[in-house]
């Protein structure tokens, strides 16, 4: 759809848009339009704007992140289709694995959203496996036993449910990325980042970049 730049809300707008291609492409469920809808109600309430506590958040999170035992970033149908270069150049600048893990299950889904991360650089994309989470009955449970089984933390941008619970459980860090501050991932994980994944991702690709720069020129 052509949206002139000069609607009131061309952004959201474009936003939009590109969930819409995410469901054409195979890479987005079709509830994802859904749960895409409920970000944005939030986002309204929070401006649409990353707030003061959001950077905080984000800058909190850069820390955890390059000090993480094997940090893994899981990607789902949504977060594929709304910052999938971010996502790459995020795994890199950690450096941190990529897997895909998603609730609505599907194999095909799975793989092209694994191409749409190779697309935008990724190296290698694990895809579920024969590992497990436990305490978890629902598809996000398969996971890959070199990526999400072993990882000391878990980053998961952009979901609701009981997964982030089961991962705090089974003693992960979870640094999650939610405008739904009661959601039930972004109440139980170490660090939850209220903001709209495609405002915060960026931001939190050049704190890592930024904290990493400090760290070698600063090492005391
Ligand atoms: O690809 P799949 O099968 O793994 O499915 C992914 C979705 C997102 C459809 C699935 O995880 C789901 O149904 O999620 P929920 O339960 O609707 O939760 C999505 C959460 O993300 C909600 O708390 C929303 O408020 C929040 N959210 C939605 N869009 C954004 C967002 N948070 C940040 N940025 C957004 N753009």
């Amino acid at each position: 759809m052509a949206v002139p730049k000069s609607h009131p809300r061309y952004l959201s707008l474009m936003i939009r848009e590109r969930i819409v291609k995410g469901v054409a492409q195979g890479i987005t469920s079709m509830h994802g339009l859904l749960a895409h809808g409920r970000g944005e109600a939030f986002d309204y309430l929070v401006g649409e704007k990353t707030t003061r506590k959001a950077r905080q958040q984000i800058k909190k999170a850069a820390k955890l992140l390059l000090h993480a035992k094997r940090p893994i970033i899981s990607v789902n149908g949504n977060a594929a289709a709304l910052c999938p270069k971010e996502l790459v150049q995020l795994s890199k600048a950690i450096p941190a694995g990529l897997e895909v893990n998603i609730f609505h299950p599907s194999k095909s889904r799975e793989r092209k959203i694994a191409a749409c991360l190779k697309r935008h650089g990724a190296k290698e994309v694990l895809l579920p496996h024969k590992g497990r989470i436990r305490f978890i009955a629902s598809n996000r449970r398969f996971c890959n036993e070199d990526g999400i089984a072993k990882a000391g933390l878990v980053f998961v941008p952009l979901e609701d449910g009981d997964r982030c619970q089961a991962l705090i459980r089974m003693k992960k860090k979870v640094i999650s990325i939610d405008l739904n501050p009661m959601s039930r991932t972004a109440k139980s994980a170490t660090i939850n980042i209220q903001d709209n994944i495609v405002r915060a991702m960026p931001l939190l690709v050049e704190e890592v970049k930024r904290q990493k720069w400090l760290n070698l020129n600063n090492p005391d």
